[in-house]
């Protein structure tokens, strides 16, 4: 088993810890958003240990989509090297885990309909991708049946 790896950003850290030790009924939103998170838990693409990464909930049907937005950051956030790597992970929704299988949308109208989707959930991924020249890193979880 691998050692977890906990995020080297302080907010992001507790986020994962209260969410992670209430069992998912606490520090499942955003800050003052109100808006839900998931954690998505992976393996690092060097080390090999595990890593966990509060995203927006974004849900299409029993999928989700995670939205590697990092802000409107110059460059693609870490997790999306590793999850380009290492596809198997699991996906916590509140009280919910379960394993999911991601892929990278390539697909335009497939992506343009999840771009949507997403920012129809989380209004601010739009002026994130304003921000910013790279194209926004949009992958669907799918369930492992
Ligand atoms: N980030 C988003 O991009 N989209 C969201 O929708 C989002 C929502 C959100 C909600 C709540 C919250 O608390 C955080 C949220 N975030 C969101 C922030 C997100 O959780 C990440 O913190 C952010 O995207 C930055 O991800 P990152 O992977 O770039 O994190 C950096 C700070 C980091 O952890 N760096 C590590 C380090 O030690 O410097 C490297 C981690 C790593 O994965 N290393 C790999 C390994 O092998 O372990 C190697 C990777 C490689 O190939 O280089």
């Amino acid at each position: 088993m691998a050692d977890y790896i906990p995020s080297p950003t302080k907010w992001v850290r507790e986020q994962v810890e209260l969410y992670e030790s209430s069992g998912g009924t606490k520090g499942t939103t955003l800050m003052d958003t109100g808006l839900p998170v998931i954690i998505v838990t992976n393996v690092g693409n060097k080390t090999g240990g595990i890593r966990k990464t509060p995203l927006m909930r974004v849900a299409d049907g029993d999928s989700y989509v995670l939205v590697g937005s990092q802000g409107g950051a110059p460059k693609d956030p870490v997790w999306v090297y590793n999850l380009r790597a290492n596809p198997e992970v699991e996906i916590r929704d509140k009280t919910v885990v379960r394993k999911m299988k991601v892929r990278e949308v390539s697909d335009p109208v497939e992506r343009a309909r999840l771009w949507k989707l997403s920012v129809a959930a989380f209004p601010p991924y739009e002026d994130y991708q304003k921000k910013t020249t790279r194209q926004i890193p949009v992958f669907v979880a799918e369930p492992v049946h």
